[in-house]
């Protein structure tokens, strides 16, 4: 099988690769000009705005499956530029569903939304299936809730093969530190290079997300290539949600430091919804995932990450 992922220079992009090299798929990437190769796979430069770039790099890999990963990413971003935001992750979907529906023999396609898309949910929802009302909470959620539809309308009109996912918190190596978990690893380990205790700045401990290991996401990207549905959306999370003050405790309990927590207003979120936990029974059923990776593995391997950035 010949894999086109589109974004593979992202904190996804590099593990979905390695998750589809080791299960045996031939894999072709695109990037942004400014951005770095994946080392060992043909990567070519793509805007995905520009749809004539979009057309020309299908005809020339002629992929069985694209994984679209490329998108503005960042809620914070999407207040600051809702029309960026939109234009990406709308306009940016919508040029690669073309490109497709004119190709000979149209590949599958991987849409990659968010857990985000659920928004304002009510306690008696948890766990949330892919049935569950959506009520977005930001410009960012309201692009990948369009895409999505676009991917199942696509899907429905033409015929085409869409799987549309809806990916929770993931985490792990190679991940900015504008996200909580390597946040928090990197200011222990900027503790730990000083060789005395510190203090670590957090926001709101109490909220609970489920967070899974990156490559556990990618294993799921995987097999929802290799067995989803076309026109079905599926959740990709563990099933539990945990107490950011848990993650927090598991990663000092993994550092020699002494380790003092400080609350900072800034970092607190004023309308955090305190708990977010997927149902993740559909993907289970029709692929087999389920998470494999020890939420203190994810964690060891972000810490060693952010030691090697100070030693
Ligand atoms: O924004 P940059 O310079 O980091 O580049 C991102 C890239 N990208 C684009 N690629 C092609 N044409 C564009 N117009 C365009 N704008 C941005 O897509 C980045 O390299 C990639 C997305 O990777 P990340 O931002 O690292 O996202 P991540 O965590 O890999 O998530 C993958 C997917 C995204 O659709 C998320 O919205 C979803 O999973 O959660």
């Amino acid at each position: 099988m010949k894999a086109l992922i589109i974004g593979v220079a992202g904190f996804v992009g590099k593990h979905l690769c390695n998750e589809l090299i080791k299960a045996g798929w031939e894999v072709h990437g695109t990037k942004l000009p400014e951005e770095t190769a994946t080392p060992g796979i043909p990567v070519l430069e793509l805007d995905i705005l520009e749809i004539n770039s979009v057309k020309d790099v299908l005809k020339q890999t002629e992929p069985d499956c694209i994984f679209h990963l490329a998108a503005q990413s960042s809620v914070a971003v999407s207040w600051k530029l809702p029309a960026l935001t939109v234009d990406v992750n709308i306009k940016g979907a919508l040029n690669i569903l073309e490109a497709v529906r004119e190709m000979e023999k149209a590949p599958r396609v991987l849409l990659i939304g968010s857990g985000d898309e659920y928004g304002y949910i009510l306690p008696e929802e948890l766990p949330l299936d892919e049935n569950t009302t959506l009520r977005p909470g930001n410009v960012y959620a309201c692009t990948k809730i369009a895409q999505g539809m676009l991917g199942q309308v696509y899907a429905k009109a033409y015929g085409l093969e869409i799987v549309v996912v809806r990916a929770f918190n993931h985490i792990g190596p190679g991940q900015t530190d504008t996200f909580v978990v390597p946040s928090f690893c990197k200011q222990v380990t900027e503790i730990e290079a000083t060789g005395s205790e510190g203090t670590i700045q957090v926001g709101n401990l109490e909220a609970k997300r489920d967070f899974t290991d990156v490559r556990d996401v990618a294993k799921a990207y995987r097999m929802l290539a290799e067995k989803g549905k076309s026109g079905e959306i599926y959740n990709v999370g563990t099933g539990k949600a945990i107490a950011i003050a848990d993650i927090l405790n598991m990663i000092i309990a993994q550092s020699e430091a002494k380790i003092h927590i400080e609350q900072d207003a800034a970092r607190m979120r004023p309308s955090d919804v305190p708990i977010i936990e997927p149902n993740i029974s559909k993907i289970t059923v029709c692929t087999g995932w389920k998470p494999e990776i020890a939420m203190e593995v994810t964690i060891t391997d972000i810490l060693n990450e952010w030691r090697g950035k100070y030693e």
